[in-house]
């Protein structure tokens, strides 16, 4: 009782942002009917990327005939967690959410199991040794990712003779593509002694706080050759920073960036960042077939991998014009 009327004072307190369709109300979907509630905790609004996800999850909702509740939690995992219980409070058919973090997620998502609840992964993964807790995680390869873009700059400097001075723009500390985008670039700078990694610190993904830990990387360091930023909003927070220094970012400091928003790619084809490593938000369409199927009591892959690609300068330019976010 005591659980039903906390976690309906939370939600109301978190104001969580409820995106119903005609009909819906509070009532559980699901059952012989055929309509279907998802709930969805998203991770926040700290990027481009995160902006593009969360448009693409709410319309391929709405294509699907899928009834959406959807909540912001600031990238705080706290919030996440009480925006998953008031799904379950709500019994809601489906639940999906993108993980701030790693860890910490087997207690909450227990219930979700006992309410008898599917949950689906998107964009982040979960670190927990019970893989029965979720039914499938849709997204994308992050230390590949890490990796492309360490190749880059192992192969922009194959016959320097060093040392090259890299600093290291982190994503929020603890989350999943922090941690795999950190071990793919570092297993293939590590291989060669002559890259040295001068500074590395959590930049949470976003604009201010990129801009922020360049100007104190800029001030530590004498000579900082490369930015390994590891999304393109912290390397555009970044760009401020070095031009305030008087440098000219992608000639003085080469800068390799991931997921490849329009911005990203406007400052590749300008010069200002080198290479890009392509990560996509647009995961909507595929999460709507998953969970129209796990609602369905289908099985699914419990891994879906998302296809990407990278850009260099000339291939930022021809991809420019069409690009949707
Ligand atoms: O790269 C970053 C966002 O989890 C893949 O989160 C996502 C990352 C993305 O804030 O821009």
């Amino acid at each position: 009782m005591l659980r039903t009327r906390v976690a309906l004072l939370v939600a109301g307190a978190l104001g969580l942002t409820v995106l119903a369709g005609c009909g819906g109300g509070s009532t559980a979907a699901g059952g012989g009917s055929g309509a279907i509630t998802l709930g969805f905790a998203q991770v926040g609004a700290e990027s481009g990327w995160r902006t593009a996800n969360t448009k693409s999850i709410q319309e391929s909702a709405k294509d699907a005939g899928i009834t959406l509740k959807f909540s912001d939690a600031q990238q705080k995992q706290a919030n996440q967690i009480q925006a998953i219980r008031s799904y379950i409070q709500q019994h809601v058919s489906v639940i999906a959410f993108s993980p701030v973090v790693e860890t910490g997620w087997d207690t909450v998502l227990k219930e979700a199991k006992t309410a008898n609840i599917p949950v689906i992964l998107t964009d982040r993964a979960i670190d927990s040794k019970d893989t029965t807790l979720y039914k499938s995680f849709l997204g994308s390869d992050f230390v590949n990712e890490g990796k492309e873009a360490g190749d880059w700059v192992a192969k922009q400097y194959a016959s320097a003779t060093g040392p090259v001075n890299i600093a290291v723009l982190e994503g929020t500390t603890g989350s999943a593509p922090a941690n795999d985008r950190s071990k793919g670039f570092d297993d293939v700078i590590k291989a060669d002694p002559k890259f040295k990694v001068v500074a590395s610190q959590d930049g949470d993904f976003t604009r201010a706080q990129g801009k922020q830990v360049m100007e104190s990387f800029l001030k530590s360091q004498s000579k900082i050759d490369v930015l390994f930023a590891q999304n393109d909003d912290m390397g555009l927070g970044a760009l401020d920073a070095i031009q305030a220094a008087g440098l000219t970012p992608g000639k003085d400091i080469k800068i390799v960036t991931v997921d490849g928003t329009h911005d990203g790619l406007q400052a590749l084809a300008d010069g200002k960042f080198n290479y890009v490593v392509e990560c996509n938000p647009l995961l909507g369409p595929q999460l709507m077939d998953l969970v129209k199927k796990v609602a369905a009591g289908q099985s699914v892959p419990n891994r879906i991998l998302t296809k990407e690609t990278a850009f260099d300068q000339a291939a930022a330019k021809a991809a420019l014009p069409s690009r949707q976010y």
